[in-house]
C-alpha cells in the first residue's frame, strides 16, 4: 500500500532540490538560483504563482529548482546525437529518455531519405518554412500552436505573423488548461481571469480550495496558505486525494521550523469528493446557505445582489428545486459535511475560491467555474479586500500570451487596433483550437504545424489519433528548447528550431534584452536573463518569430530586424495595441512591474447586462455503467507537464515508477486485484472506438470507491478526441470513464 506523506516540504523538498542540482551538474559556484524571481534576475519557468513584493534573496521552491536545472543542465543534444540515431530509433525512447538528452544546440531539419535529422542554417530554416507556407492553398492549413512559457514580446510578433499571413489559427495550451476558467468567467463576469492580489490573501478568512494539488504545481502557493492558517483563516479543500501540500507545510527556507520538524496545518477542512462531484458539492453547499438565508435573510448581501447581480432568482429558484439526494449523491459527501462547508462560507466576512485542473477538465468545466462564481456572488465576495476568484495558472505566461492575442478567437477591438498600428487587414474567421486543429490535422484540412514551445504530440488528448493527424501534415515545425516526442512523431518535412531559455541572455544588437510575463494575479514584469547561452547558434523566441517574419514578408509592413534589434521597440508596439500597456517600458523597469486593471475587481461589470450574471447550467450525467471507474489523469511531483523529471512521486509514496493506477482497496478487492497485478486501462468514449493503455500496477489508495487516479502523459492515449468541456473544448482529462482488464 502506498503510504502518501502528510507533510509538504521540509527536508524532503531541500533534498530533493539538492539531489536535482547536483544531477544536473549545477552546483559549481552557480549563482543563478539567486536571481530567480528577483527584482533584476529572470521569472521562474516553474508556474504563474506571482512573486511576494518582500521576495527574500532566495524565493524559490522545489518546483522552481527542477525547472531550472532542467534547463541550465550542461547536457547538449548535438547534431553527433541525431547522426548516431535515426529518427526511427529515438522514437522508440521514452519521454524522459528524449528529453535527458539536454538542450538542442543547433537547427535540424528532417531529411526522409537518411531517417536523420541533419543541421541547416538558420536562413534556409526561415526560408524552407517560408516557401512552403506560400504554397499552402489557403492561410488556413496552417496551425500555430503556442505553449505558455513564451514572453509577452514572442507572443505579439507571433501572432502578429500568423494574422499577416491570413490565419487565426493559433490554438495553445490554454485550450487543454484554464480554457473553460475563460469561457465561464467571461460570461459571468466579463472577465477570464482572477480578480484577487496576494495581499489579498492575507485578508481573507476563508480560502476554498477546488481541484488543485499546490505542493506539487505551485509550492509557493503554500507560503500564503501557511500564512493565512496562522492567522486562523479556514482553509477549506474539496478535492478527491488527500494531497500532501493541502495537509500540512513545512517551508524549507525556515530554519527554526525545519530543525525542530515544526509544520503548519493547511486545510482546516477536507472534503474527499467524488471525481467530477464539484458542481454537485458547491450547488449543495449553496443550498444549505439559501435554506437558512429563508429564515435569516441577513445571511446574504441583499444590497449587492439587488444592485449588482443579474439572475440571481432564477439561480434560487433551480437550487431549491434540486433535490438533496441528487446533489449528495453526485458529490459522494454527506449533508454533515456540507453543511460544516456551507458554515465556514457563512461563518466568513471574506472568501477567495482557488482551483485548477479538477476544475476546469470535466464535461462540465464551464459550469463547475461558474457555480464557483454564484457561490462567491451569494455574499458579494468579490471586488472587495480578501475576497474572489482565484483560477491558478499553469505556464508561468499562459495569461500573458492571451493577453498578447495568441487566441483562436481574437475580438474585433484588437484586430482593429492590430491593424490601425501596421496597415493591412487582418483575418476576422475564428481559427481552432487544439481539439479542432488535430481534426484538421487528421482530415487534411490543415497540412503545415508551427510549434513555439511546448510538446504538442504528448500533451494532447487521443494520442493514437493525434499522432496520425501529425504525420499526415506536410511540414511540423518546432520551436524547443529539449528533444522531445513532438520531434519525433513528424510532419513529412520537419523542422527544430533551438531556442534560449529564460535564464540565458539574450542579445540583440542594441544589446542585452528583457522580456516581460504576467503572472496567475496579472502583474507584468520583466525577466532578463544572465547565463551563457546553452549553444552560440540558438536564437531567442522573439528573434525566431521575426527571422520566419522577414523570410515570409520581405518588404511588407512589418520591419522585423529594427524591432528584434531593441525589445523596447516591440513594446511599444504593443503598447499601441494592447489597452493597459501604456508606459510599458518605462513601468517595467520599476521594481515588480506593474498590474493590469481587472474591472471585474472593481465591480465594474462590463457584461450584456451590466451586472454579475449567476449562470443557470444544470447538473452533469455522472452515472457510468456498472464496473467502470472514473479515472482522472494526474501530474506527478517528478515532472513538468510532458517533461519527466524523474519517475516516483515522493508525496503520494510512490518510488521509481510511473505506470501506477491508484485504486480503493474495495474496489480493488472486487476486481479480484492486488498491487502484483498488472492491468490494461480500456477507456469508453462515446465513438465506441477502441482506446487502451498496457502495463499499468494497481496501488491501494485513499481515493473515493469508483474513481481511480493515473499519471498524464501516459494515459493520453485514452481520452477520446470528442471528450471534452462543453463550450471550452477543454479534454476530459480529470474524467475518463475506463474498466480494467488483468494482463496475464
Ligand atoms: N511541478 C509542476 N508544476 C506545475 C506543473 C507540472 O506539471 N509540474 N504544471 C503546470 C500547469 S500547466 C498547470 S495547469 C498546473 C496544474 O496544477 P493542478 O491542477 O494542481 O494539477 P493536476 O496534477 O492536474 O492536479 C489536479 C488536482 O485536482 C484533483 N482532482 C482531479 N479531479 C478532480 C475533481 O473532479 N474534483 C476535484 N475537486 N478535484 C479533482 C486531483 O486530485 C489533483 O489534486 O500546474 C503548473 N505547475
Ligand atoms: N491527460 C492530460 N493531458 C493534459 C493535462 C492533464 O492534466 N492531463 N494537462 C494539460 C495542460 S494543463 C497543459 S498546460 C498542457 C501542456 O502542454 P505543453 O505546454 O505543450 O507541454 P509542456 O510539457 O509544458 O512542453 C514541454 C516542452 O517545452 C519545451 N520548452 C521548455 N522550455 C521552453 C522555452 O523556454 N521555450 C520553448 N520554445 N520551448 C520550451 C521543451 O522542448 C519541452 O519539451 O498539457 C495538457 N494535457
Ligand atoms: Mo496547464
Amino acid at each position: 500500500m502506498a503510504k502518501p506523506k502528510k507533510i509538504a516540504g521540509g527536508w524532503g523538498a531541500l533534498s530533493s532540490s539538492l539531489h536535482f542540482l547536483r544531477r544536473e551538474s549545477f552546483l559549481k559556484g552557480n549563482a543563478t538560483l539567486l536571481r530567480m524571481n528577483q527584482p533584476r534576475g529572470f521569472d521562474c519557468p516553474g508556474c504563474a504563482w506571482p512573486d511576494p513584493k518582500d521576495a527574500s534573496v532566495t524565493e524559490f521552491c522545489e518546483n522552481g529548482v527542477k525547472a531550472l536545472t532542467y534547463e541550465t543542465t550542461s547536457k547538449r543534444a548535438t547534431p553527433e546525437l541525431f547522426a548516431r540515431n535515426t529518427v526511427t530509433e529515438m522514437g522508440t525512447w521514452d519521454d524522459f529518455t528524449l528529453e535527458n538528452t539536454g538542450r538542442l544546440t543547433h537547427p535540424m531539419a528532417y531529411n526522409a531519405m537518411t531517417d536523420h535529422y541533419e543541421p541547416i542554417g538558420w536562413d534556409e530554416a526561415f526560408a524552407r518554412i517560408a516557401d512552403h507556407l506560400r504554397s499552402l492553398a489557403t492561410p488556413d492549413e496552417a496551425i500555430l500552436y503556442t505553449s505558455g512559457r513564451t514572453s509577452n514580446e514572442a507572443a505579439f510578433l507571433y501572432q502578429l505573423l500568423g494574422r499577416l499571413y491570413g490565419t487565426n489559427n493559433f490554438p495553445d495550451c490554454s485550450n487543454m488548461c484554464h480554457e473553460s476558467t475563460g469561457v465561464g468567467m467571461r460570461e459571468s463576469l466579463a472577465t477570464g481571469k482572477g480578480t484577487v492580489t496576494l495581499e489579498d490573501f492575507e485578508e481573507a478568512d476563508a480560502i476554498f480550495i477546488f481541484g488543485q494539488n499546490p505542493g506539487t504545481n505551485h509550492p509557493r502557493m503554500l507560503r500564503e496558505l501557511e500564512k493565512a492558517s496562522k492567522r486562523g483563516a479556514r482553509i477549506v479543500s474539496f478535492n478527491p486525494l488527500r494531497e500532501a501540500g493541502l495537509l500540512n507545510f513545512t517551508h524549507p527556507q525556515h530554519a527554526m521550523d525545519m530543525v525542530f520538524g515544526r509544520s503548519t496545518p493547511i486545510s482546516s477542512h477536507y472534503y474527499q469528493l467524488r471525481v467530477g462531484g464539484d458542481l454537485a458539492a458547491i450547488r449543495a453547499v449553496a443550498k444549505h446557505i439559501l435554506e437558512k438565508a429563508a429564515e435569516n435573510p441577513a445571511l446574504l448581501d441583499g444590497d449587492f445582489l439587488t444592485r449588482e447581480t443579474h439572475g440571481f432568482e432564477e439561480y434560487r429558484r433551480l437550487v431549491v428545486e434540486t433535490p438533496w439526494d441528487l446533489l449528495l449523491d453526485q458529490c459522494g459527501l454527506t449533508r454533515g459535511e456540507i453543511a460544516e462547508a456551507a458554515d465556514v462560507y457563512l461563518g466568513a466576512k471574506s472568501v477567495i475560491c482557488c482551483w485548477a485542473m479538477g476544475i476546469t477538465q470535466h464535461r462540465h468545466g464551464v459550469a463547475n467555474v461558474q457555480e464557483i462564481v454564484n457561490l462567491l456572488l451569494l455574499r458579494g465576495n468579490i471586488g472587495r479586500p480578501g475576497a474572489g476568484p482565484c483560477p491558478v495558472r499553469g505556464h508561468s505566461n499562459v495569461q500573458g500570451d492571451r493577453t498578447m492575442g495568441i487566441t483562436e478567437e481574437p475580438s474585433e477591438d484588437f484586430l482593429v487596433r492590430l491593424e490601425r498600428e501596421f496597415g493591412f487587414t487582418a483575418p476576422r474567421r475564428h481559427g481552432y483550437p487544439v481539439v479542432h486543429a488535430i481534426k484538421a490535422m487528421a482530415e487534411g484540412r490543415a497540412k503545415f504545424f508551427f510549434g513555439m514551445g511546448g510538446n504538442f504530440a504528448s500533451a494532447t488528448p487521443d494520442a493514437d489519433f493525434t499522432w496520425e493527424a501529425l504525420r499526415r501534415c506536410d511540414m511540423t515545425v518546432h520551436v524547443s528548447t529539449h528533444l522531445n516526442r513532438s520531434h519525433v512523431v513528424h510532419g513529412k518535412q520537419a523542422l527544430i528550431l533551438p531556442c534560449l531559455g529564460r535564464s540565458e541572455t539574450d542579445l540583440q544588437a542594441s544589446g542585452r534584452q528583457s522580456v516581460t510575463v504576467e503572472d496567475s494575479m496579472s502583474m507584468v514584469h520583466a525577466s532578463t536573463g544572465t547565463n551563457r547561452p546553452a549553444s552560440e547558434h540558438l536564437k531567442s523566441e522573439p528573434a525566431i518569430a521575426a527571422g520566419l517574419g522577414q523570410a515570409l514578408f520581405p518588404g511588407g509592413p512589418v520591419d522585423w530586424d529594427a524591432l528584434v534589434a531593441d525589445y523596447d521597440r516591440i513594446r511599444e508596439r504593443i503598447e499601441a495595441v494592447v489597452p493597459e500597456f501604456n508606459d510599458y517600458n518605462a513601468k517595467i523597469r520599476r521594481p515588480g512591474g506593474f498590474q493590469l486593471r481587472n474591472p471585474a475587481a472593481h465591480r465594474e461589470w462590463k457584461t450584456a447586462t451590466g451586472r454579475a450574471n449567476f449562470s443557470i447550467n444544470p447538473l452533469p450525467d455522472l452515472t457510468v455503467a456498472p464496473g467502470r471507474l472514473r479515472l482522472m489523469t494526474l501530474r506527478s511531483h517528478n515532472q513538468y507537464n510532458t517533461t519527466i523529471y524523474a519517475s516516483g512521486d515522493r508525496y503520494r509514496g510512490i518510488e521509481g515508477e510511473r505506470r501506477v493506477l491508484f485504486l480503493n482497496p474495495v474496489d480493488m478487492h472486487e476486481l479480484g486485484l492486488d498491487e502484483k497485478s498488472r492491468v490494461t486501462i480500456r477507456s469508453h468514449a462515446a465513438d465506441g472506438r477502441e482506446r487502451r493503455a498496457p502495463g499499468f500496477r494497481p496501488v491501494f489508495y485513499d481515493i473515493p470507491r469508483g474513481c481511480a487516479a493515473a499519471y498524464y502523459p501516459e494515459t493520453n492515449v485514452l481520452v477520446g478526441i470528442d471528450e471534452h468541456a462543453v463550450k471550452s473544448f477543454t479534454p476530459m482529462s480529470k474524467y475518463i470513464e475506463v474498466t480494467l482488464e488483468a494482463e496475464c
